[in-house]
């Protein structure tokens, strides 16, 4: 879909994020890493991601956790490229888990 268009409800609840809740009007997603080097490599490939996407999530680095907030600034609301960077953030701590 068109990255500028925020996306409905529906639509977000069907891209199957199963990792991902939408709490006012932003993507939501809390990943234990077990261990704060790991947690720290986990923000390191959100970085490089969010770089080569010019997209960028707020990330929250704690012990023992990653927690990260995805929205579209622009359009103030979810586009498909909060879900596109979803998807690979989930991708990168299941590889890491
Ligand atoms: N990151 N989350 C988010 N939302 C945006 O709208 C956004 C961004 N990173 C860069 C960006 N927009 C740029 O396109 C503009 O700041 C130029």
């Amino acid at each position: 879909t068109d990255p500028k268009q925020q996306l409905t409800t529906a639509e977000i609840d069907d891209s199957g994020l199963g990792d991902w809740r939408l709490v006012c009007n932003r993507l939501k997603a809390r990943f234990r890493t077990g261990d704060f080097a790991t947690g720290l490599a986990l923000v390191d490939r959100i970085g490089a991601a969010a770089e080569a996407a010019d997209h960028h999530p707020d990330v929250t680095l704690t012990y023992p956790e990653v927690i990260v907030a995805l929205s579209s600034h622009d359009v103030r609301g979810i586009t498909s490229r909060d879900i596109e960077l979803a998807r690979k953030i989930s991708e990168f701590a299941a590889e890491m888990g």
